[in-house]
């Protein structure tokens, strides 16, 4: 679940990236702004990516399966079931080696009832405290939905859990995160940077590259 302040409250519209109509357009079933904006900077003018504001939904789409793969198929195929349109979702949990991959897909109410990114930080740090093995992931699965068919894709970022928090960009857990062959944390990083090697941006590339199969 997406915090009230990262609500996706933009559309197209008031978007830099004009609507062009000899674009393919697919709708990306998030209210989280920070993936909006991810997703966005990385297809560039290749795909119009409509948010659901966009189409007149503010559903927060219910996440009960218990894997990623279940909960980014729950809000794909809602969104395709109520609107008939193209569309994915993507679901991400970071999977901490020492904790036997928590907290997995309960990444986002990690910390209980009240929880924000602050508080999630707070409490895996505090169950490292003292931990060797910092050897993290996140994985991203992507649902997406063209023309009635579901096609499933995966991301993979490998890396390190720091012990206290570095840089102030991205969201989630992206201050404690050191990806491998860095020396700086993902919230080090400006979008594009993050983009090249995260979970999101890859599983991306992949749902692009598939696309491209669909080009006369
Ligand atoms: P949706 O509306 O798309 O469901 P969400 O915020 O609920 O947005 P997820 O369930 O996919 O997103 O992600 C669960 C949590 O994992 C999310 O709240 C963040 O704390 C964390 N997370 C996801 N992607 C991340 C990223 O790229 N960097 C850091 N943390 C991330």
């Amino acid at each position: 679940m997406a915090a009230e302040s990262e609500k996706a409250f933009e559309t197209a519209s008031n978007r830099l990236n004009i609507i062009n109509p000899a674009m393919p357009e697919l709708i990306f079933a998030t209210n989280n702004l920070h993936k909006l904006q991810e997703i966005q900077q990385a297809v560039g003018n290749k795909i119009n990516i409509l948010s659901l504001k966009d189409i007149g939904c503010d559903e927060d789409i219910p996440e009960t399966s218990p894997t990623l793969e279940g909960n980014a198929s729950l809000k794909s195929r809602y969104i395709y079931n109520q609107f008939q349109k193209n569309c994915f979702a993507d679901d991400t949990g970071l999977e901490v080696e020492a904790l036997n991959g928590r907290p997995g897909v309960h990444s986002a109410r990690y910390a209980g009832p009240g929880h924000d990114h602050q508080k999630n930080i707070e409490k895996l740090l505090a169950e490292l405290q003292g931990i060797v093995n910092r050897k993290a992931r996140f994985r991203t699965v992507i649902s997406l939905i063209m023309n009635g068919t579901e096609i499933i894709f995966e991301g993979i970022a490998n890396g390190n859990i720091s012990d206290h928090k570095h840089g102030d960009r991205g969201f989630g857990y992206d201050p404690i995160f050191i990806p491998d062959g860095y020396q700086k944390s993902f919230a080090e990083m400006d979008l594009d940077e993050k983009n090249i090697i995260s979970h999101r941006g890859i599983a991306l590339q992949k749902l692009m590259n598939y696309l491209k199969s669909f080009e006369q």
